[in-house]
């Protein structure tokens, strides 16, 4: 087991696998068992290609082989940045194979985070697609290399400029005396990256037992089976794309994935039509932009029978026009990387689906809605969220000190959620308690942005609050104290951002200069007045 990873007491343990929730089972294993039983059949589809059970595969033994003969080993960490295309499959299969530790970045990301990510998780390798959207990987892995000492390897799926190529990878003559290691089902499989809240990402080690649990349990929920055809819109990296149930899940079910490079509807549009798509997943931005296409356009999405709205709260008026507009179902997830998710169920009545997020997936999922004090509160009050089950995490990793804050001294997550419980057990998202941005299903930690901020010689002080958007749900506003008389433009301060290689969607929408920032009677920056006051006067233009 990876070290500086919590995890369940051993009692928790042989419970969850007496009661058959973890079947001891490894993701690679998985695909074996599942080529076997599937292989003819169609498991990813990308662009032009077509790929079966079988040659996934194939191509997944060939690629870890290859792995194993560069030097990568059990427990080593490798972080894989891919966008949705078929390397992603092989890549992580390979890797879950041989032990060795997939740590999951967005492709937005940029070198603030991977630098960070490759320091923390201590990686020896970084996989990349060779240009995508108009960015070249293989330069921002070059700037990382230099950095990072411990990186040794860069792997490129596609043009592999100075680093080395997947296909050459996977085209490594087997050597036989290198052994397959031993992989255990309760070993931590991948690290994913939390929302978060504080100055840097938490990494969250989730097991093989414990994510398979998520997702056969999520295909029985959202009904998938052999003739499931998913469509991966989002990032399939992402944990909602991934397990929820998400391609992992179709996979299991020995169902299609389709791979969207784009979530537009003039990218995801003719391949639900071409493919017969049968579900899909969207944040709620996405879901008003398909909405308001589908009015206009011609495309046949009759095939559609679920859309899964989640990542960010939806609103009710937006809930209730998917089924009339799209003609499926929605299915909304309140869902999160450190595990619990909620679905409403597709049986439910339209009032449920529209107005809340769901309920746990699990009868093994415990939840407590708390006060400040960890008080629960009474039905149907609000308060925050905290949870633990048998594929939530007891910690994250290497992060002891956070640990005792992110968890209950008996094991609960703190989700940071502000939530209310009905009788029935359906939750509804009310707000946040933690320091974060929600940006139309992006996340963003205010004191990552402000760190970045700070560091800018003509700031005194920042901080990163939300403003409500129409569209996306919430927008970030900075507000800036200068330094003594020092000039700045919010320009100069967005490009700044830019330079320190910030993902986009961190950069915030607006930069407010302002002289103090009001304060909380323990005298700490009150975030809630500095929301109330400050974007009162902002929109009323003075
Ligand atoms: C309101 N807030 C929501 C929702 C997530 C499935 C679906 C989503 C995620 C995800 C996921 C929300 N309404 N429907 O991992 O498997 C906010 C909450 C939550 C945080 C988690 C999955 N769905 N949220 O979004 O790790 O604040 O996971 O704690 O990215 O997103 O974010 P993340």
């Amino acid at each position: 087991m990876l070290a500086h990873c919590p995890t369940w007491p051993e009692s928790w343990s042989v419970q969850y696998r007496k009661k058959r929730l973890w079947l001891g089972q490894t993701l690679g294993d998985m695909l074996a068992e599942r080529a076997l039983r599937h292989g003819d059949r169609i498991a990813v589809v990308s662009g032009e290609s077509r790929c079966s059970y079988a040659e996934l595969d194939q191509q997944t033994n060939k690629l870890a082989s290859g792995f194993l003969q560069l030097g990568v080993k059990p427990e080593d960490r490798v972080v894989v940045q891919l966008p949705n295309r078929f390397e992603f499959f092989t890549v992580i299969f390979a890797l879950f194979r041989i032990g060795a530790i997939p740590v999951f970045a967005l492709p937005l990301h940029r070198q603030s985070e991977i630098q960070y990510l490759c320091e923390w998780s201590e990686a020896v390798a970084y996989v990349i697609p060779d240009q995508e959207a108009g960015f070249d990987y293989r330069v921002l892995a070059q700037e990382v290399q230099t950095k990072v000492p411990s990186l040794q390897h860069v792997f490129v799926a596609g043009d592999s400029g100075q680093f080395r190529s997947l296909t050459s990878i996977a085209d490594m003559q087997a050597e036989p005396t290198v052994a397959w290691p031993h992989v255990k089902a309760s070993d931590v499989a991948f690290l994913q990256l939390s929302g978060g809240s504080t100055g840097l990402p938490k990494l969250i080690p989730r097991t093989h037992d414990d994510y398979m649990y998520s997702f056969r349990r999520s295909n029985e929920i959202c009904g998938l089976n052999e003739d499931s055809v998913y469509l991966a819109a989002l990032p399939v990296a992402h944990n909602f794309p991934l397990s929820s149930p998400g391609v992992l899940g179709t996979l299991y079910a020995g169902g299609k994935i389709v791979l969207a490079a784009r979530p537009s509807p003039d990218d995801a549009f003719p391949l639900i039509a071409k493919e017969g798509v049968t579900i899909t997943a969207l944040v709620p931005p996405l879901a008003l932009i398909w909405m308001e296409a589908a009015s206009a356009r011609k495309d046949d999405l009759s095939s559609l029978q679920v859309l899964q709205v989640g990542g960010a709260k939806f609103s009710e008026e937006a809930a209730r026009r998917v089924e009339p507009v799209l003609g499926c179902k929605l299915q909304q997830v309140y869902g999160m990387a450190e595990g619990l998710v909620n679905y409403t169920r597709l049986d439910d009545p339209e009032d449920i689906i529209v107005r809340t997020q769901g309920r746990p997936m699990s009868d093994w999922d415990e939840i407590r809605i708390v006060d400040e004090e960890d008080n629960e509160v009474p039905v149907g009050e609000v308060g925050e969220l905290l949870t633990r089950g048998p594929y939530t995490i007891r910690g994250y990793y290497r992060a002891e000190a956070h640990n005792a804050k992110a968890f209950t001294a008996d094991g609960f997550y703190r989700t940071g959620d502000l939530v209310k419980v009905n009788e029935a057990g359906y939750i509804v998202v009310e707000g946040r308690a933690k320091d974060q941005i929600n940006r139309g299903g992006d996340k963003i930690a205010a004191e990552e942005v402000e760190n970045h901020l700070l560091s800018h010689p003509s700031v005194f002080d920042a901080a990163l609050v939300s403003m409500p958007d129409t569209f996306l749900g919430e927008r970030s506003c900075a507000f800036i104290i200068p330094r003594g008389q020092q000039t700045l433009s919010a320009t100069e301060l967005k490009s700044y951002l830019r330079t320190r290689g910030l993902a986009s969607y961190k950069i915030p929408d607006r930069i407010q200069f302002v002289e103090t920032f009001p304060q909380t009677n323990v005298g700490k920056v009150s975030k809630k007045a500095l929301r109330e006051v400050f974007l009162t006067t902002v929109t009323n233009g003075s």
